[in-house]
């Protein structure tokens, strides 16, 4: 069934909340503020989520805090993405987490001893002397590539930044077209839910029970030392998080093999697509004008794909798709509306996905003005759970972004002024709750701090070049029936 149902009743709906009265603190000071944070959270060559939470690099984290860093701090932006892409593996896969080698291992699970990347990697080409996990996160490496250089293209020109990214960025999307179309109809499949980068979202409920959860006495969670268990995933979602990395890597991360989860996830696409026409600009910047085609060609055909594979008329929004179960996942999460920011995205799409994020399931511009992770009104919300409601900067981020590229701009300054009022508000936190904007999970959270200078710093530009023509939407036109 494609069609997401109601389960709540109206009555439940608990998003009333008024934004917090507070004077708007001034951009300068909130400015200083994020950068320090992003100071605190620098060890070695990169900068971690949290320090005490999140003590490695990790992918996808990283993209964003480059676009971050480049307003301030551009060569050091450079060197966040030339750290992660050191990290690569031969096959092309970025790592979802890069370790930092003088961490103690206790300190975060899964560690470097539960991968074992550079010997049960090694099939894959995973690097000798690094360690990594040996999952993937979103690719938002190109889009931050390109941001990154276009803030200081001197600095980057240089330094031969994009030439020397370029073929390992390019690497990195063939190893997602070529390794992971999984569904072979030109989406990129994830096979764990961190892939997506949003674990616990509830679409992964259903998928997750044909895993049956690895032991619990087999595994320490490093996460409850520092978190609240109320705003984690369960122990059960983490056995089976387990079970599921643990067979990938037995397998050598060998991607022909039967995976238990495969799902085809319209966020991580979305990302995709913005990644892909980022990789056009970059290889027109190069001079490299066949690259700049099949880019733009590629994008286009991964936006037909999503519109095909993953839209929902019914729900004006897209959904993942259970690549095990055939079907569509009918469940709203906010990874639903992110193919809002993909350029070439059907105008009467992109109407739906405004309507849809105003409405009564995500309510933007109400409550507290940033869309929650998940529907408020789903049967599995819950306002603190992690990616299960709370409301996250980046997901909010992407949604600003879209909302401009569409002609919504009244809308994206109203959400752009939410969001510096609650990273202001509470210490840059990693979320929030949906309904009364207090903070959950870490403070000083990187990417938080980091798009906080990028929302203070830029207003209304595209993310890459020119107007792609619009995918036909044919097909599967939104209907009025959307809920
Ligand atoms: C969270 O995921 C990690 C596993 O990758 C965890 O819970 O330990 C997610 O929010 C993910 O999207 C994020 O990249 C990561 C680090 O911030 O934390």
């Amino acid at each position: 069934m494609d069609r997401v149902t109601e389960t709540a009743p109206l009555t439940t709906v608990p998003h009333q909340t008024a934004p917090p009265e507070r004077p708007a603190v001034r951009p300068t000071v909130l400015a200083r503020r994020a950068a320090r944070v992003l100071a605190v959270n620098r060890i070695g060559g990169a900068t971690v989520p949290a320090r005490s939470l999140y003590p490695h690099q990790w992918s996808w984290d990283s993209a964003f805090i480059a676009i971050g860093l480049r307003h301030r701090f551009p060569l050091r932006a450079q060197q966040e993405l030339e750290t992660l892409l050191a990290a690569q593996w031969e096959d092309g896969r970025v790592p979802h987490i890069v370790f930092n080698p003088v961490v103690p291992r206790g300190a975060y699970f899964p560690s470097p001893d539960f991968w074992r990347s550079s010997d049960a990697g090694r099939p894959a080409g995973a690097p000798r002397e690094r360690e990594t996990s040996g999952i993937v996160q979103p690719p938002v490496h190109a889009l931050a590539a390109w941001l990154v250089h276009r803030a200081d293209p001197e600095l980057s020109r240089r330094r031969a930044f994009l030439a020397r990214a370029y073929p390992r960025l390019a690497a990195w999307h063939a190893y997602l077209a070529d390794r992971r179309d999984l569904g072979g109809h030109g989406l990129a499949t994830c096979v764990h839910p961190w892939e997506p980068g949003m674990d616990n979202s509830p679409c992964w409920d259903a998928p997750l029970t044909r895993v049956p959860p690895a032991p619990r006495g087999s595994f320490r969670r490093a996460d409850l030392d520092h978190g609240a268990p109320a705003d984690r995933p369960t122990d059960l979602d983490y056995g089976r998080y387990v079970r599921l990395a643990a067979d990938y890597r037995d397998s050598g991360y060998h991607d022909g093999s039967a995976f238990a989860f495969a799902v085809e996830d319209p966020g991580f696409n979305a990302l995709l697509t913005a990644s892909e026409h980022a990789l056009a600009d970059i290889a027109r910047e190069l001079g490299l004008g066949h690259r700049r085609a099949a880019h733009e060609e590629r994008a286009r055909r991964l936006t037909g794909a999503m519109v095909r594979r993953l839209w929902s008329p019914e729900s004006g929004q897209f959904l993942p798709r259970d690549l095990v179960a055939g079907a569509l996942v009918a469940e709203r999460s906010a990874a639903g509306l992110l193919p809002l920011a993909v350029p070439g995205l059907p105008a009467a799409v992109a109407a739906a996905l405004v309507r849809t994020a105003a409405g009564p399931h995500f309510a933007l511009g109400a409550g507290i003005g940033m869309v929650p992770s998940y529907d408020l009104r789903g049967r599995a919300f819950d306002r603190h759970r992690y990616w299960r409601g709370p409301a996250w900067f980046n997901v909010n981020w992407v949604l600003e972004h879209g909302l401009r590229r569409h002609g919504y701009a009244g809308r994206a300054d109203a959400l752009r002024a939410a969001m510096l009022t609650h990273a202001d508000t509470t210490g840059f936190a990693e979320y929030l709750d949906p309904v009364t904007g207090e903070a959950r999970g870490a403070l000083d959270f990187g990417w938080t701090a980091a798009l906080t200078l990028d929302l203070l710093a830029t207003r209304g530009e595209p993310w890459t070049g020119g107007q792609p023509p619009e995918v036909s939407s044919s097909a599967s036109e939104p209907t009025a029936a959307q809920a």
